[in-house]
């Protein structure tokens, strides 16, 4: 049955949404999951008609992060190279996450535990129920933050939050969370999907190749001198001002009425 994939995709206009749907296993990541996930974001990447994602959880958890069950000593003589994990399942997405020129919202529903909080601090916009917890739990099992964790932390928090946080492995409220710049905002859990929902669909009804565009300036800032940046801003405006949607928009202006952008180059 189609409810029992481990990745529920579905399409509602310009927004693509991916569902982590393992639910009795606060949807831990296995490589089943973690080869669809990578597929579906190749397959939003293709399709110019989606013009926004949505990631979110099945059931109460967010994203449990890597399934540990896969990785049971007692069952394995053999142990399980991590970095091939790295390699093929999260380093995959969390590069597709990133170059994908179209906003990516996080609902996260509930708690975000390792590999899983970390996934959905790479989304563009992240909005939490307000009972949902990010945890590093890498220290609890002896491993480093991944999936990109050890980079985002101390840019998005500081480096002192950043190692408290992955040291001790304590769980963080969303509305601390937002209170300390990790994600976007904190709401009432009755509240996050019609957020969600409603934030995706009037992204996807955005000028999408300046969106992406502007993702693009944004993630490129951490990486570069102003001097190389104020190029990049030069050069990516150019394409922007190319654009039937900034054609739109500044006429949509001077005509006082809302603006209709299809997201086409
Ligand atoms: O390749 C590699 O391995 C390297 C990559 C690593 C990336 C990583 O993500 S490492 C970090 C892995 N994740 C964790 O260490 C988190 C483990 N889970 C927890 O600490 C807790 O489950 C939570 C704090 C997230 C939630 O706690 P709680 O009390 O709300 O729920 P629970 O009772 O612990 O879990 C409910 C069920 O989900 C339970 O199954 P059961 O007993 O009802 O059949 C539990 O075993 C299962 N579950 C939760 N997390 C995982 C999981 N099953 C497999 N893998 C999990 N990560």
């Amino acid at each position: 049955m189609a409810n029992e994939a481990p990745l529920l995709v579905s399409r509602d206009g310009g927004v693509c949404r991916l569902t982590l749907n393992r639910p009795d296993k606060l949807n831990a990541v296995t490589a089943d999951l973690g080869a669809r996930f990578v597929q579906a974001l190749d397959d939003c990447a293709a399709d110019d008609t989606v013009r926004a994602l949505l990631i979110t959880g099945a059931g109460r958890a967010f994203c449990a992060g890597q399934d540990l069950s896969d990785r049971d000593p007692r069952r394995i003589d053999d142990p399980p190279d991590l970095g091939e994990t790295l390699a093929t399942v999260y380093i995959p997405i969390v590069r597709r996450l990133r170059a994908l020129e179209k906003p990516v919202v996080c609902a996260v529903n509930g708690v975000a535990a390792g590999a899983g909080a970390n996934l959905a601090l790479n989304c563009d916009i992240v909005l939490a129920a307000a009972s949902a917890t990010f945890i590093q739990a890498f220290a609890k099992i002896g491993l480093v933050p991944d999936a990109g964790g050890s980079w985002l932390l101390p840019r998005l928090v500081g480096e002192a939050r950043a190692k408290a946080l992955a040291l001790t492995a304590e769980p963080l409220s969303a509305e601390t969370a937002a209170a300390w710049g990790l994600i976007w905002r904190a709401v009432p859990d009755a509240n996050l999907m019609p957020e969600a929902t409603s934030l995706a669909a009037g992204l996807a009804a955005g000028p999408t190749v300046g969106l992406g565009l502007t993702k693009r300036v944004i993630q490129a800032a951490a990486g570069q001198p102003l001097d190389a940046h104020l190029d990049l801003e030069r050069d990516t405006q150019r394409v922007a001002g190319r654009t039937p949607d900034y054609a739109e928009g500044v006429t949509a202006f001077l005509e006082k009425r809302p603006p209709r952008f299809r997201g086409t180059r």
